[in-house]
């Protein structure tokens, strides 16, 4: 029997609630990914799939990195687990110290947990404990940005700003909300837009209305991924950090897309030339080979809860996930970062960028299409919606895309794109050829 012949029962098809998809829909029509090697998937049935999203921005090295199975297999055979709570294990510590290396200056001391979920509650909570340890325990709100996305648990919803994500749920954690920054006068803009730094400015207001002494940390997306891809307007980032340190609150770029690569840089915040406080990766940091997430701090955080009378045994966080560090996660991390450097991914990212933005705003003209936008190897195309229905043509175009062979994201009102690192002309040209052609069907 060859792999791509297994079927599922109808009581396996149910058994799966799956995550963050419409289930009744895909058990009427399942799509099912059996293999995958390099840019392409496998379907169960046997047909070839380009993956427009380096998985869920997770895979832009390609899919089934030898380096980096390998390392996996021979960690598992070595050490499969060990616990990372008061005892330590040698990829932990050597992974840490090789994630700062991509890093700003000064962001050297890394708590590690298993998605980017986890991400953003830890930081958030880091950030609050920081202003607790230094005195100011009323320093306990937090900020996040209209269509923010940083994952799915309680903090990460509350300080998120996709309506969706939140609304079915109840009460959060207090938190405000900047404006988004997707601004008419922006439409199809290639790269950053012009207009929007004065956006950063509602921080100010939401100081007036709270006063600093009551706020712990402003968290956004240096370039808001999920919600369809937003880079940041020129100037709006520095302006952010501006307000941040005239009112001691702390700056957290949740960088779960934009780290390793995907902006052409280490960071977003090395792309965009701001540094925060706080930086949070996950997804590309073992090409999403094992889950990881990772929580990187400015070395003074560190310092601060480290900087305690209590005795020296006591725990200066209380904080920490069973599968944080897992010796396998660091085994796929550390195999990664060393693809990323030897194999000049940031370099291949830069170098066919430019070819993706051409590419894409080709479709600026395809009926239906609102606005594009990019920047690195990502892309978010915005559609227009039917009458009543504002999240059916995105789903269409992607059904259709499918059919056709090629794997993108849809969400909301858009279709995105997180290319692999190692995409060529010829694969950048035929996605976007069927891409049109989809929209078009779905006029
Ligand atoms: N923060 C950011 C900025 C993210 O993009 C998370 C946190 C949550 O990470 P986990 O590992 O808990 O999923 C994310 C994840 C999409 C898409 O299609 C984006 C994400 C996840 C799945 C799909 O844009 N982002
Ligand atoms: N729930 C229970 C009952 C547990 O024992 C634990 C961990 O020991 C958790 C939740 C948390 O799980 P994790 O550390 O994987 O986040």
């Amino acid at each position: 029997m060859t792999e791509h012949s297994e079927s599922l029962s109808q009581s396996q098809l149910d058994a799966y609630w799956m995550p963050f998809t419409g289930n009744r829909q895909f058990k009427e029509d399942p799509r099912i990914i059996t293999a995958a090697s390099g840019m392409y998937y496998q379907d169960d049935q046997g047909r070839s799939i380009f993956d427009g999203l380096s998985g869920l921005w997770t895979c832009g090295f390609g899919h089934n990195v030898s380096a980096i199975n390998a390392a996996i297999a021979e960690q598992a055979g070595r050490l499969d687990f060990s616990p990372t709570f008061q005892f330590g294990h040698p990829g932990a510590f050597q992974l840490a110290e090789r994630i700062t290396q991509f890093m700003p200056e000064g962001l050297n001391r890394v708590f590690f947990c298993g998605s980017g979920s986890e991400a953003a509650d830890t930081a958030l909570k880091i950030a609050r404990g920081y202003w607790r340890a230094r005195g100011q325990a009323s320093k306990t709100r937090l900020i996040g940005r209209a269509k923010g996305y940083h994952g799915v648990n309680f903090g990460g919803i509350s300080v998120g700003g996709i309506g969706g994500n939140r609304a079915s749920f109840g009460e959060g954690i207090a938190s405000d909300h900047l404006r988004h920054t997707w601004l008419k006068d922006n439409y199809f803009t290639p790269g950053q837009p012009e207009v929007g730094a004065e956006l950063a400015d509602d921080l100010l207001e939401l100081i007036t209305l709270h006063d600093a002494s009551n706020i712990a940390a402003v968290i956004v997306e240096p370039l808001s991924g999920s919600s369809g891809v937003f880079p940041p307007p020129k100037g709006y980032l520095q302006r952010l950090r501006d307000i941040c340190d005239q009112h001691q609150i702390l700056l957290i770029f949740d960088e779960v897309i934009t780290a390793f690569g995907r902006m052409g840089a280490n960071t977003g915040s090395e792309a965009f030339g701001v540094k925060p406080d706080v930086i949070n990766v996950a997804k590309q940091l073992t090409n999403g080979a094992m889950p990881m997430g990772a929580v990187v701090v400015d070395q003074s955080i560190y310092d601060c809860f480290m900087d305690t009378k209590a005795p020296h045994y006591a725990l200066e966080v209380p904080h920490g996930y069973t599968y944080s560090a897992h010796p396998l996660a660091c085994a796929a991390g550390l195999a990664s970062l060393d693809i990323l450097e030897r194999e000049h991914m940031i370099e291949r990212v830069n170098a066919i960028a430019p070819v993706f933005e051409r590419s894409i705003h080709q479709l600026a003209n395809t009926p239906s299409v609102v606005d594009i936008r990019n920047y690195g190897l990502a892309g978010g195309i915005t559609l227009a919606p039917y009458e009543g229905e504002p999240l059916r043509r995105p789903f269409e175009v992607a059904m259709s895309m499918w059919q056709k062979g090629f794997y993108v994201r849809y969400g909301g009102d858009t279709i995105q794109l997180g290319l692999p690192f190692i995409v060529e002309a010829p694969q950048i040209d035929q996605l976007m050829n069927a891409l049109g052609e989809s929209i078009g069907e779905c006029a």
